[in-house]
């Protein structure tokens, strides 16, 4: 069976979804890895970065970074129509905006989870939290410029990059602010919180708690 070191609210998330959606059993170990030392310990001998997602594989082969592990499981099971196949005409842009999210946006969460790791003492914090805020934001408001969505972000079928763009954008700066730079996007991504397909595995996972959306 598959394993994923993960946590609730965390960038296992929309991995975790793709195995619903494959209905491919899997097991989760729970790490808060931004909470504790321990959890970090946990995760470091699948993931020296001490973060996770991290896949085990049945045959014990590890798979660690977010976008590299959604496009690797949906390239896998191709029937279930989860990602552009190599010869589709949306494989390039798919691969650029899976790789984006990752890169320009996902891994700013190594300083929100502790802004002491770059901030000069504890006064700056707040300040590189803001800035790193506002970078993400205008991250999003780019690319929502230069995407032209329909029912999702690259046509009317969803994809990884869907379940991908709508867990990252969850995290801070949070939805309201995403919803303002994003505003195709946010279309896309509030389809997808509803997705009657998702509906018991947001709840568990990524619970939809008052005001989350401001938070
Ligand atoms: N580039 C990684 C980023 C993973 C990441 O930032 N994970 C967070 C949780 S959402 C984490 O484990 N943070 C703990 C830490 O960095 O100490 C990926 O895409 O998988």
């Amino acid at each position: 069976m598959l394993k994923i070191f993960g946590a609730v609210g965390s960038g296992s998330v929309p991995i975790e979804a793709t195995l619903r959606l494959l209905r491919i059993p899997y097991e989760v170990i729970e790490a808060v890895t931004w909470e504790s030392e321990e959890a970090r310990k946990q995760v470091e001998p699948v993931n020296p970065l001490r973060q996770v997602p991290a896949l085990v594989l049945p045959s014990g082969e590890i798979v660690t970074e977010s976008a590299a592990i959604l496009i690797y499981l949906a390239d896998l099971y191709p029937q279930a129509r989860l990602a552009p196949g190599l010869n589709d005409p949306k494989r390039a842009q798919y691969l650029r905006w899976m790789a984006y999210v990752s890169a320009a946006i996902y891994a700013f969460a190594w300083i929100k989870d502790d802004p002491m790791r770059i901030a000069a003492s504890k006064e700056d914090a707040p300040r590189v939290i803001d800035r790193v805020y506002n970078r993400i934001a205008d991250c999003w408001r780019k690319m929502d410029e230069q995407i032209t969505p329909s029912h999702y972000v690259l046509g009317d079928e969803l994809s990884v990059l869907d379940l991908y763009v709508t867990v990252i954008s969850r995290f801070g700066p949070w939805r309201t602010r995403f919803y303002e730079n994003a505003p195709k996007m946010a279309e896309v991504v509030r389809r997808v919180d509803a997705d009657p397909r998702l509906k018991e595995f947001w709840a568990k996972r990524f619970p939809f708690h008052e005001g989350w959306e401001r938070r």
